[in-house]
């Protein structure tokens, strides 16, 4: 059954981002619990940030899950990439993703790569990139596995990656490198820049597909823009989709009014 999960962002340097919530973690829970949220989706400054024990007693208390965790701290705060240049700086974004995904998988949660994977340019080649980048998933997927969960890769737009944009294209590059445990973060906020026909490209992304940033064209909550999310909705059902559509959105015109529409339009669709 597909389920809903809400962004908490706890990152200082991504007060801007598009997060649904950027409140303390308990007030972020009883929000998620209050509008009816499934699970949380958690963006965090560190790998250590919080401990196990104070994230699962608030699961405890509000009947939410980890819907996943965000790595992207590692880029805004740190710089790191997964193709930078420099090999000691690859090999720090790899060990900091790994501190991720065993915090993660200790609550049965996957995490997620989306801006650590960095990008080509003079120094690298895009051959080059995207060979270091399999050979991390492998290492990070691998580890995950560990836990029994996936590693969650993310095709980003063209303005914040030039490795792959396309959700059709990343499915062809797992499987072509034989990246076991990998599975596909579909936004659909990148998709709408990005692809040819968004619902296309999710029957594209096939099974691989394993996280929805649900999201409008403007990045806005969904039905607060101009993408048309039945046939998208439609595509996930074809291709038997049964995670989560999480709101990794702009909390406008506030965090509460963005929370409610998501869930009117994932209810319209899935009722
Ligand atoms: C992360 O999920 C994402 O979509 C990126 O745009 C953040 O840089
Ligand atoms: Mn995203």
């Amino acid at each position: 059954m597909i389920k809903t999960a809400v962004t908490l962002c706890r990152v200082a340097e991504a007060a801007a981002g598009p997060f649904l919530f950027h409140n303390d973690l308990a007030t972020g829970f009883v929000k998620a619990a209050e509008h009816g949220f499934d699970a949380v989706e958690l963006f965090l400054p560190e790998p250590n940030a919080h401990s196990v024990a104070e994230i699962e007693a608030l699961q405890a208390e509000y009947g939410l899950g980890v819907a996943a965790i965000g790595t992207g701290a590692g880029m805004v705060k740190y710089g790191l990439s997964l193709t930078d240049p420099d090999a000691g700086q690859r090999e720090k974004a790899t060990q900091y993703i790994l501190e991720m995904v065993e915090f993660a998988g200790r609550m049965q949660a996957p995490a997620i790569l989306g801006s650590m994977q960095g990008r080509w340019g003079v120094e690298v080649s895009r051959d080059q990139a995207l060979g270091w980048l399999a050979d991390a998933l492998k290492v990070i997927g691998e580890a995950a596995g560990k836990h029994d969960v996936p590693f969650i890769y993310e095709p980003l737009n063209r303005y914040e990656t030039n490795l792959i944009n396309r959700v059709g294209e990343a499915a062809d590059w797992v499987r072509a490198n034989d990246l076991g445990n990998i599975v596909l973060l579909a936004d659909m906020f990148h998709m709408n820049i990005e692809e040819v026909n968004v619902a296309d490209a999710m029957r594209a992304g096939g099974d691989l597909i394993g996280h929805v940033h649900y999201a409008d064209s403007n990045r806005h909550a969904m039905g607060f823009g101009h993408t048309d999310a039945a046939p998208v909705i439609e595509a996930l059902k074809e291709i038997a989709y049964d995670a989560t559509l999480s709101a990794e959105i702009f909390p406008l015109p506030d965090a509460d009014q963005a929370a409610a529409q998501t869930l009117k339009s994932i209810r319209s669709h899935l009722s």
